[in-house]
């Protein structure tokens, strides 16, 4: 077969849409409507990516080569078809195909709904990992849960947080294909029988609950790859659709109480980011991931293989932060109880299987479970811990004979409670942090006694994003700009952008640098007008902070910064020159109530700064709804300003950081997670970093000195800026004002004071802005060269490079052929 010009295939590919609108969907391209379209459009190119994705699982089958199951309860996955189309290299022609039928192709790309199955950043990288190791041949599945209903969308109502059901699947996937005959039994509650036989001890599981977990496949395309990854979400049945005999024998209330307690279970993702809430139902949510995933690990490797023995040598999970941990007893629940494994046999095997990946420092976020609650639920599960445990702790008493009060901190049972990150590092080959300051601070502080004993087992491996969604898909017109200057194939390799340096002083590249900022921020405005009817200007400077909200990233600082503007604009209305746009999203956890004031704070500071006639011609403030995949797409590649601004010591990595990087926005930043290794990228002069750093912030909690009353009585402009939040001025939105906030900035909270340092860091904030501004206004050819820096040093953080990272020090894989 001979190649086909490209214009042969737009004319085939549009051939084929009208094809698939009569064929699948009844309707003809006169008649039908833009969701119509869609399904037309993705239909066709699903069709060529099933023929890969099927020839590549024979091949990884044959090849029989290790496989890494990917495990987490969370995968952001926002929308495919852009990101397939551009990974199997037809993005270009599927435009025009629609253009030649008349139909604009970004509308069409908006009917899909983004797959929104996580909460931020720790779902979002187990999302560019899958694209990262689809590309470079990795075999790997990733696995996580089906929920019906994701991430809730944020409706913003007077000011206030509205959370509504995120039904994603209404109008169904196309991309996902059920595999019932994949279908495997989970067990929960009941109690455990132990029978002494010739063989040895039998363990008899009786009166358990029974829930069905049926898997869903979503294909995952590599960019240039011939082996595409697979997703795996389980979805949770009961064993009967209908009880029929409850129901003939007139006991409804059975047959309704089974169905639902199954169902219930991938009903829907918990909305709670870096907080722990001991909650039954999630509980049973990350031991239905963990027990069907390694069922059917073991089914596959037994069908292919046949000895169990081998297991460590075909398989390796990498878990993503402590939730899916459960599979680790779950596996030794396996091989000993349905396979006859003795303990030792069975543990030497898991030993070798598992990493985990820790995400947070922050004790309240580490996962922890009643232990009246865990026994209940999961009975055996609860015995193989502790007597892991016992074994651990036994181990641990040699090393640490006389300190008792290091051995239950290190154990994975106390103060009744079942710990999954003891349990972790327990047990499991390698421990990774997400950035070089979070790896430190893992060994230094979190992990510090396991660290000393197993030194070997702690590394740190810096995350990364897939470039492919966040440059190729989200800026398409500056990823041209890099093609055009640059030899190699970026999109393959990252390594490419460094190139472009070559061009920071070539007048004519910074000004198409700085043409498709700009319209880039016209693509936003228009988007932001036509979403929720904002009209901004794009003249101004656009600062941006997206993000989930939370304390300790403080929007809330930044908040206080637009006071402080609005307060020297009201003393001096030229107080600035260039006016200044300030964009925040964020959602915050529903049941998080300082979270949600501050984002009535910010609609409030946002009514004030709009009633004012003068000041609002020099600042605006944005709030997007809905912060979701597909509106970062949108908005990181119109930013000037990336705010990057958590307590040092607190953002295990960020990524957000990142993407801005690699769009051309420039930091300001704390000394924290990833925001190091971007400093040390592009140099001091290509960011601005202000406040304190992890050692300072460490002393101040160490040796109790930090005094807020102090920076308050101190400094006039703090003052000012606090005294805001109480004096009447900001516009009332609900019933409470702000004093609750006032109160913990200056008092703190239990007696500590404030564990954000947010007044501590304000003022250094305050003066690095002026920098930046300064910078922007003044010396705008600098501010685009420091730009193209950032872009041109922003190949280090593809997540291409971490997956390899994880694959030399963890992984091991080999690639499929
Ligand atoms: C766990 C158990 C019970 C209830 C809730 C949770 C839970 C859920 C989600 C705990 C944490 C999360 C999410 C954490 C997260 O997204 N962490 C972020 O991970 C990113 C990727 O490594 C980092 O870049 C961010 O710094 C980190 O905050």
């Amino acid at each position: 077969m001979g190649t086909i010009i490209s214009g042969d295939r737009v004319k085939q590919i549009a051939a084929k849409i009208e094809h698939k609108l009569i064929n699948t969907l009844g309707t003809t391209l006169e008649e039908a409507a833009n969701d119509e379209i869609y399904k037309a459009t993705a239909g066709c190119i699903r069709d060529d990516i099933m023929t890969k994705w099927a020839e590549s699982r024979k091949k990884s089958d044959a090849q029989g080569v290790k496989k890494l199951y990917y495990m987490s309860a969370e995968f952001l996955m926002g929308r495919a078809l852009s990101n397939n189309l551009i990974n199997m290299e037809m993005y270009k022609d599927y435009r025009q195909a629609l253009w030649k039928l008349g139909i604009d192709f970004d509308e069409i790309v908006e009917e899909e709904t983004d797959a929104g199955l996580g909460n931020g950043g720790l779902g979002r990288l187990a999302a560019c990992f899958l694209d990262s190791m689809a590309t470079l041949n990795f075999p790997v599945i990733g696995c996580g849960i089906r929920y019906e209903f994701g991430l809730f969308k944020q409706k913003i109502m007077d000011g206030m947080q509205v959370e509504m059901e995120d039904d994603w699947l209404r109008e169904g996937n196309i991309w996902e294909v059920e595999r019932p005959e994949l279908s495997v039994e989970v067990h929960f509650n009941g109690y455990i029988e132990e029978h002494w036989t010739e063989k040895g001890l039998k363990i008899i599981h009786k009166d358990y609950n029974t829930v069905v977990a049926v898997p869903y496949d979503m294909p995952v395309i590599g960019y240039k790859s011939d082996t595409p990854a697979t997703l795996r979400l389980w979805s949770a049945r009961s064993k009967q659709r209908f009880d029929l005999h409850s129901f003939n024998e007139g006991i409804y209330d059975k047959a309704m109480a089974d169905q639902a307690f199954a169902e219930v279970i991938s009903k829907v993702l918990y909305p709670a980011d870096d907080h722990m809430q001991g909650k039954m139902l999630r509980l049973k949510q990350f031991y239905f991931l963990a027990s069907a995933t390694m069922q059917l690990m073991v089914k596959h490797h037994k069908e292919k293989k046949g000895d169990l023995h081998t297991l460590s040598d075909y398989v390796t999970v990498q878990i993503n932060d402590t939730h899916p941990t459960l599979a680790i007893p779950e596996l030794m629940r396996i091989l000993m109880d349905e396979e006859g494994f003795g303990w030792e046999e069975a543990y030497a095997i898991v030993r070798k299987i598992f990493n985990y990946t820790n995400h947070t420092i922050m004790t309240e976020a580490l996962e922890c479970w009643d232990e009246n609650m865990f026994k209940l639920l999961l009975p055996r599960i609860y015995q193989i811990i502790c007597v892991m445990n016992e074994k651990y702790c036994d181990k641990l008493r040699i090393y640490y004979g006389e300190h008792h009060e290091k051995i239950s901190k290190m154990s994975m049972i106390g103060n009744n409670q079942v710990r999954m990150a003891n349990l972790c590092i327990a047990v499991c080959h390698r421990v990774n942090g997400v950035s070089q300051l979070h790896g430190d601070i893992l060994k230094q502080q979190l992990f510090h006694d396991s660290y000393n004993l197993y030194p070997q087992k702690y590394i740190a491996i810096t995350n990364g994003i897939t470039h492919r969604r966040w440059l190729a898909l989200a800026n398409p017109q500056l990823c041209q700009l890099i093609k055009d200057h640059t030899t190699g194939d970026v999109l393959k390799d990252y390594r490419i952008f460094e190139q472009i340096l070559l061009f920071k002083n070539d007048v004519s590249f910074q000004h198409k640098y700085q043409q498709i900022k700009q319209q880039n921020k016209k693509r936003f405005a228009k988007y932001i007008e036509k979403k929720q009817g904002v009209v901004i200007n794009t003249d101004s400077i656009f600062d941006v902070q997206c993000k989930r909200m939370h304390e300790y990233k403080r929007q809330l600082m930044k908040c206080l910064h637009i006071i402080y503007l609005y307060q020297q604009l009201k003393k001096q209305p030229d107080y600035l020159s260039t006016p200044i746009t300030f964009i925040f999203a964020a959602k915050a956890a529903p049941g998080y109530a300082r979270a949600k004031d501050i984002i009535r704070l910010i609609h409030s500071v946002k009514d004030m700064i709009d009633a004012d006639p003068v000041i609002r011609e020099k600042i605006q403030v944005v709030f997007v709804e809905n912060y979701s995949v597909s509106v970062a797409e949108n908005l990181i590649p119109a930013a000037d300003i990336s705010e990057q601004i958590s307590t040092a010591g607190m953002e295990a990595s960020g990524t957000g950081n990142m993407k801005f990087m690699m769009n051309g926005a420039l930091t300001i930043g704390t000394m924290d997670g990833a925001n190091v290794e971007i400093f040390e990228q592009v140099g001091a002069e290509n960011i601005f970093i202000f406040g304190a750093s992890v050692e300072e912030v460490g002393n101040m909690k160490r040796y109790h000195t930090y005094n807020p009353g102090t920076v308050f009585e101190k400094n006039p402009k703090i003052r000012d800026i606090c005294n805001c939040l109480i004096d009447g001025e900001l516009p009332k939105i609900g019933k409470q004002k702000y004093s609750d906030i006032y109160q913990s900035l200056l008092f703190g909270e239990y007696g500590q004071p404030d564990q954000y340092f947010v007044l501590y860091d304000l003022p250094s904030y305050i003066e690095t802005y002026d920098k930046v501004y300064n910078t922007y206004v003044n010396h705008y050819d600098e501010w685009i060269q420091k730009a193209i820096v950032n872009t041109a040093k922003s190949g280090f953080f593809s997540s291409d490079r971490t997956v390899a990272e994880y694959n030399d020090k963890i992984w091991k894989l080999s690639t499929i052929k």
